[in-house]
């Protein structure tokens, strides 16, 4: 299926304690540095009525979503966060950094809750509408994420899950940056946190010399 790419428009992704805040602020110190304007923004989430939904999607003190339920949260709050965050910035010149994007629900509701991915690819097309012109993947073996979010609080609903659904969410990511090569750079995220943020860095500044700042 191809979408329209935005080339100012940036992803990240990866599983439990891939370290996706860190490098976060790496991009972000790498655009301040250029003087360039970009927009942080985050999935599920990124609106007010977006975040809401985040919460309804991962709260664990109430009902428990099916999974058709989570996919159509996520893109319920997608919906309202390409419409009034995304393409508005995009459309004034601004870059987009977005922590998880759609490639979050083929991972997370497609390969971790084995929802169909067709299915996911009709509402990307119906609902979304576009792709960014680069996806960070960080890619960490389950283990060593999951020892890293140990000790930080109270699991959500989906951090609460078992190994095996997370080794699927891994997989998923994997899949995808497979078929889209040209999108995604995965980066071995089981490395020193500044040699992953210096990668990540490095091919942003890639994206920014060819698209043009
Ligand atoms: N979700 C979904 O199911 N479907 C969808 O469509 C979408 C999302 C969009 C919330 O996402 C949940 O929503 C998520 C997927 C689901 N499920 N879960 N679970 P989120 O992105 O907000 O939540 P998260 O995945 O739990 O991200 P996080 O808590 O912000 O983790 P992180 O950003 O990847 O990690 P971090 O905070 O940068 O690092 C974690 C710890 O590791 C921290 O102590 C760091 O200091 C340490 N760290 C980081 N990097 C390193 C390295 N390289 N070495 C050693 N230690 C490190």
């Amino acid at each position: 299926m191809t979408l329209p790419i935005h080339a100012r428009f940036v992803t990240l992704e990866g599983g439990e304690g891939a370290g996706k805040s860190t490098v976060l602020a790496a991009l972000r110190a790498a655009f301040e540095a250029q003087g360039i304007a970009a927009v942080y923004t985050r999935e599920p989430g990124g609106t007010p009525l977006a975040e809401q939904i985040r919460g309804l999607m991962l709260d664990t003190h109430h009902e428990p979503a099916t999974a058709e339920t989570e996919l159509l949260l996520a893109f319920a709050a997608r919906a309202q966060h390409v419409r009034t965050t995304i393409l508005p910035a995009l459309e004034r010149g601004a870059w987009v950094v977005s922590d998880r994007f759609t490639d979050a629900s083929y991972a997370y509701q497609g390969g971790g809750r084995g929802l169909d991915a067709d299915f996911i690819a009709d509402l990307e097309r119906r609902v979304v509408g576009i792709r960014p012109a680069l996806t960070l993947l960080l890619d960490v073996p389950v283990e060593v994420g999951l020892q890293r979010m140990r000790g930080r609080g109270a699991a959500d609903r989906i951090e609460s899950e078992r190994n095996d659904f997370f080794e699927r969410v891994r997989q998923g990511y994997r899949d995808r940056a497979e078929a889209e090569a040209g999108r995604f750079e995965v980066i071995d995220a089981s490395q020193a946190a500044d040699a992953v943020a210096a990668q990540a860095v490095a091919r942003l500044r890639a994206l920014i010399a060819q698209a043009g700042r």
